[in-house]
């Protein structure tokens, strides 16, 4: 389970909320408390149409709860960004993964990536988030989805990445309408037959207040927990979400479920 940290003014459904370090840190301990894995700490919102953040204040947001975690025993730390220079710094401020929304399209993302030994995840995203949602098109989404995440895992292992560092994730919302994020999370068994580790990151998103008519994100609970254990049963890896305690138990039924004794 990887738990949204967003330290941004105007993420879409948490934005303002963790802006102040220490709430963002304390946000952080209840979210290891409820069963995250790893915190996820972001400092630019990518939100359809989100303004552009300079790598200054995008640092000055990000650096001080990564370095502060970092201090915290047992709390893996992802750092997501699409920017080098802000990968770099939070790598060496103790980050242990890099999660890049354009899917480390930089030429100077995959040098940082290459010289250094964190995981990597490897996000889908069309075009870039200030157009992204104009009129997305595929004649295969989960083809080219797929096909575009294998280019680039392909890429960063030719620039001597190790396979085992890297995860791909479909990028749900980024550049998808809500037929095309249903029709990935429907066929998430054609990228777990990738091999490499599936992220999936449906938390709160558009799609689901299409779905539901619910337009507030953070009243969409009940669908990000649905999507959550749908794409867990489909065997995907890493959950991203903003609800980590409900999501761990509507899981841990599942789960007990599953495995209960004959
Ligand atoms: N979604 C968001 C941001 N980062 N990273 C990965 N790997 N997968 C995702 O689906 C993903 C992501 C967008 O959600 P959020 O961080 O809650 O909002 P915002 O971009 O407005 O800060």
């Amino acid at each position: 389970m990887m738990g949204i940290l967003n330290v941004t003014p105007d993420s879409f459904s948490d934005g303002g909320r963790f802006i102040d370090p220490d709430a963002a840190v304390s946000h952080a301990r209840e979210m290891i408390a409820a069963g995250a894995g790893i915190i996820d700490v972001g400092g630019e919102s990518t939100r359809p149409g989100a303004p552009p953040v300079s790598s200054e204040e995008e640092l000055a947001r990000v650096l001080p709860v990564v370095e502060a975690l970092g201090g915290e025993p047992d709390v893996p730390v992802s750092i997501d960004t699409r920017h080098a220079v802000i990968a770099r710094a939070c790598v060496d401020a103790g980050a242990s993964t890099i999660n890049d929304v354009s899917g480390f399209r930089d030429p100077a993302m995959i040098g940082v990536a290459a010289a250094c030994d964190a995981g990597l995840v490897v996000m889908h995203m069309l075009g870039e988030p200030q157009t992204m949602q104009d009129e997305p098109h595929y004649d295969d989404v989960v083809a080219e989805v797929r096909g575009y995440l294998l280019a680039r895992a392909r890429e960063l292992e030719e620039a001597g990445i190790a396979r085992e560092r890297i995860a791909l994730d479909p990028g749900i919302g980024f550049g998808k309408t809500t037929q095309h994020n249903l029709a990935l999370l429907r066929d998430l068994d054609a990228f777990v037959e990738t091999g490499y580790p599936i992220v999936v990151g449906a938390s709160r998103k558009r799609f689901i207040g299409d779905v539901t008519g619910e337009s507030e994100p953070d009243k969409r609970l009940a669908g990000s927990v649905a999507a959550a254990i749908w794409s867990a049963s489909r065997g995907i890896h890493v959950l991203r979400v903003h609800d980590v305690r409900e999501t761990v138990a509507a899981l841990a039924v599942t789960d007990a479920v599953r495995w209960a004794d004959r």
